[in-house]
């Protein structure tokens, strides 16, 4: 409304970064600004149901390297709260192998704040394995 042609992905840069820390602490991105996923294609150009069970979606994908999304939010001073995470297997990247817990294990560890998650008691169990893991270390 104010004339500004900015879109989403100019405020997840440095600059876009840095601009939202004067009116706030942290941001909120869907999670595959931070860790997306890749599926394969068939030479119709469809993505290829791998598992087969007659469905398209995340769990015929693999996630891919992730962004430096978190680690740049963090170094302009603002924390990354992510969305949202679900115990279902069609949400859930093939490579997490439908452990939702792995999944948000694999954002913790790149050092994710918090979670926007529909199943808390999951977020929170993982949670407690990624803190156990790091005691370790
Ligand atoms: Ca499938």
């Amino acid at each position: 409304m104010a004339g500004d042609k900015r879109l989403f992905s100019d405020m997840v840069t440095p600059a876009g970064l840095a601009e939202i820390k004067t009116y706030a602490d942290g941001i909120g991105p869907w999670k595959p600004y931070i860790m997306s996923v890749k599926g394969v294609f068939g030479t119709d150009g469809k993505q290829v149901d791998i598992n087969g069970d007659g469905k398209v979606n995340y769990a015929d994908a693999s996630s891919l390297p992730p962004t430096t999304l978190i680690a740049d939010a963090h170094k302009a001073g603002l924390m990354v709260h992510a969305y949202t995470f679900r115990n279902e297997s069609r949400r859930i990247p093939a490579d997490f192998k439908n452990d939702p817990k792995a999944e948000y294990k694999a954002f913790y560890r790149l050092g994710l704040d918090g979670v926007f998650s529909d199943f808390t008691d999951t977020a929170i169990a993982a949670r407690s394995d990624y803190l156990k893991e790091m005691l370790a270390k």
